[in-house]
């Protein structure tokens, strides 16, 4: 028997369509068997999950570890950064590699490849293009070929910095297609930030309540429905990432109704975090809850929840991408100068448990779905990831739906001095997480080891692409046939 074979006894395994109580053997990182009541086949380290739930490793669809960003770099990197998530239940990520423009998009896949080894647990990356040139488009089958990318970014906010104009969006979407991948983007119409930033600061309001004035809700609703419109008429699949305003998900709603292949990605904070936070007469507090799109009011978190119930909205993530307290005063005098982000990648899974199972919102199959498999299935690792099924990747939480907390700055592993749930009670925590079949936390204890996360290679798309392409067929416009006969009055 391998040394590495551990057997989880004892729990009830919930996945996103399945609850049953059953034991699973894992094997040299691999789940090798599920069934009731499995002996150990030797001297397999046991996890008594009696009375707990096992479930799927969170997968965090969205994160930006040590992100060089706005003259800093984020606090927190890739081993602290997976090892808080590890703490909270997530066993891999999906960060993004973010050239600068007018640099080669290779260069920096591999520059974000060097700074992610020294991670917990498992990580893959989106591509973000800030710019176009034959170069990228030439890259970019690089990437999809070679590198396992199947998912491209496009900022549309972020003016004379990363953001595309529609020539890039309408090249590289172009491209994305050609290559099997996946469209996604930041729906925020960087030029309108620009000018109410501009108007906003110019009126003498220089603090960060300035930031979610220049950011409304439309400026979310513009870019989304013009991203959403020219992945349709490019026929490429579409995500569009954190989106946190009615308006965007109207968009969504309106596109997958009309049968068009559109994801929606929500943050736990966009769901939990409202706009008030903004009106605290404390800098630091305030401007440690800056990132775009802001966080807004009541009703738009309302039809978030709506839409993660309904199917508009298919995973949670959390735009992990931290800045401490002396980075944020880099804006104290100007609110569009403080770096943009906030944490939660520990607390994500236990804020939506609590906020979405606890409260009837969410069954646990579909908690499990939104927190894990639909990123998987949506990024084409499914079932190796986001599953737990024979032959997928050992990335398991057990689960005490009873166990309470507090989250805290002053508790959390996060390399950040705020945390935006702070005080907040949830109930519900893993007290298990399993990566590649080793246990990395255990009741508190984090045992994560530097450098043995991996790289997961995610295959360009066949699925996705197919459904469009018999769309497409069905829709080819019928051409009137010329017969050259005058039609007889
Ligand atoms: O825009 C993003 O997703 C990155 C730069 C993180 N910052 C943020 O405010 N969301
Ligand atoms: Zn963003
Ligand atoms: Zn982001």
């Amino acid at each position: 028997m391998s040394k590495n074979t551990l057997l989880i006894k004892g729990g009830t395994i919930v996945t996103a369509d399945l609850t049953q109580k059953a034991d699973i053997l894992v094997q040299d990182g691999i789940i090798k068997e599920i069934g009731k009541n499995l002996e150990n086949p030797g001297k397999a380290e046991v996890v008594d999950a009696s009375g707990q739930y096992v479930m799927p490793g969170g997968i965090d669809p969205h994160t930006h570890m040590e992100l060089p960003f706005m003259g800093t770099v984020a606090s927190e990197d890739f081993f602290s950064g997976t090892t808080a998530g590890a703490a909270g239940g997530t066993t891999m990520i999906i960060d993004f590699v973010i050239p600068s423009p007018k640099t080669s998009i290779i260069s920096a896949y591999h520059q974000w490849r060097e700074w992610a080894k020294k991670s917990a647990t498992d990580y893959s990356f989106h591509v973000a293009i800030t710019w176009w040139s034959d170069e990228v488009h030439r890259d970019m089958a690089e990437l999809v070929q070679k590198h396992g990318v199947n998912s491209f970014k496009h900022f549309m906010a972020y003016k004379g910095a990363i953001m595309c104009d529609d020539e890039v969006l309408v090249n590289s979407f172009t491209r994305a297609r050609e290559l099997g991948a996946i469209a996604t983007v930041h729906a925020e119409n960087g030029e309108l930030v620009a000018h109410l930033q501009k108007q906003i600061y110019d009126m003498g309001i220089t603090g960060p309540e300035g930031h979610p004035m220049s950011r409304p809700p439309g400026v979310e609703g513009e870019a989304a429905e013009r991203a959403i419109r020219i992945a349709d008429v490019l026929n490429v699949p579409l995500y569009i990432v954190h989106n946190s305003a009615i308006q965007s998900l109207n968009a969504i709603q309106r596109a997958r109704a009309d049968g068009q292949r559109v994801f929606g990605e929500v943050l736990a904070g966009h769901l939990l975090i409202n706009d008030s936070v903004y009106k605290s007469p404390d800098f630091e507090y305030a401007a440690a809850h800056v990132m775009s799109p802001p966080f807004r009011g009541e009703e738009h978190q309302k039809a978030l929840w709506k839409g993660l119930q309904s199917g508009t909205l298919h995973t949670t993530a959390t735009d992990h991408c931290c800045f401490c307290a002396p980075q944020k005063a880099a804006g104290r005098d100007d609110f569009r100068k403080i770096p943009n982000g906030t944490g939660g990648i520990e607390d994500r899974m236990g804020v939506l448990w609590h906020h979405g199972v606890n409260s009837g919102k969410l069954t646990m199959n579909e908690f499990v779905a939104v927190t894990s498999t639909n990123a998987a299935k949506i990024f084409n690792i499914y079932p190796r990831k986001g599953a737990i099924t024979v032959g997928a990747d050992a990335d398991i939480i057990v689960w005490d739906a009873k166990k309470t907390r507090t989250i805290s700055a002053k508790t959390h592993h996060q390399k950040v001095d705020f945390n935006i749930f702070e005080g907040m009670e949830v109930r519900g925590a893993n007290t298990v997480t399993i990566s590649q079949g080793k246990i990395v936390y255990k009741d508190g204890d984090v045992r994560t080891v530097k450098g043995v996360g991996r790289y997961i290679d995610r295959p360009a798309f066949t699925s996705h692409h197919d459904a469009l392409k018999i769309k497409r067929e069905v829709e080819k416009p019928v051409g009137v046939k010329r017969t050259g006969k005058k039609k007889v009055a």
